[in-house]
């Protein structure tokens, strides 16, 4: 196994969540030129495959409604590792989003298939980025499977709870 697999071992077990925003449940049927000719069905699959690959658990979750997405969240706290979201057009406007987020604390990636800086204006804010640990932009599906290693290393290098509680080095040594 490489080092890199050694290193991501540690995230085995633990669970992801993938979120996705407004309208993504329609790709692959309009706008294919910007969001690219997979369906989210599609995205999922592979989002299944390479999380089995990795050894991760999954869960996968859309939805049109604001509320329904900070709903997730918030319940992902006690149960999930890292979130891996697409807030779709909320990016550019949920204040909601982005509070649920700061709330439950876990480490946040933000993905969006298409390049939003080189799009309009109104698309290069995001209420979201700030509080993520970073944004994979425009690199079509393959934006959330990054997004998904991404995850997976951010969960296999955080110290574990019992590690944080644990007492500092220092402390323990003999006098
Ligand atoms: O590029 C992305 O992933 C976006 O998050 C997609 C959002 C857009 O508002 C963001 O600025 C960038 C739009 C998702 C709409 O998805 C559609 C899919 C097929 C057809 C029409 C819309």
């Amino acid at each position: 196994m490489s080092a890199r697999g050694v290193e991501d071992a540690r995230a085995r077990g633990k669970t992801v969540l993938v979120l996705h925003g407004p309208n993504l449940n329609l790709l692959g049927r309009r706008e294919p030129d910007v969001y690219g000719p997979l369906t989210l069905d599609q995205i999922n699959e592979r989002l299944h495959a390479l999380a089995a690959e990795l050894g991760v658990e999954l869960e996968i979750f859309q939805s049109n409604v604001e509320g329904e997405l900070v709903d997730r969240i918030q319940e992902a706290a006690d149960v999930t590792h890292a979130i891996v979201i697409n807030p779709a057009a909320y990016t550019h406007t949920s204040v909601a989003i982005r509070d649920a987020i700061v709330a439950v604390g876990l480490p946040v990636i933000e993905v969006h298939l298409s390049n939003v800086h080189r799009r309009e204006e109104f698309r290069h804010r995001s209420l979201i980025s700030d509080v993520a640990v970073g944004q994979i932009t425009g690199f079509g599906a393959d934006s959330y499977l990054l997004g998904l290693r991404a995850a997976v290393r951010v969960i296999a290098n955080s110290r574990s709870r019992s590690l944080k509680t644990r007492r500092p080095l220092k402390a323990r040594r003999p006098a």
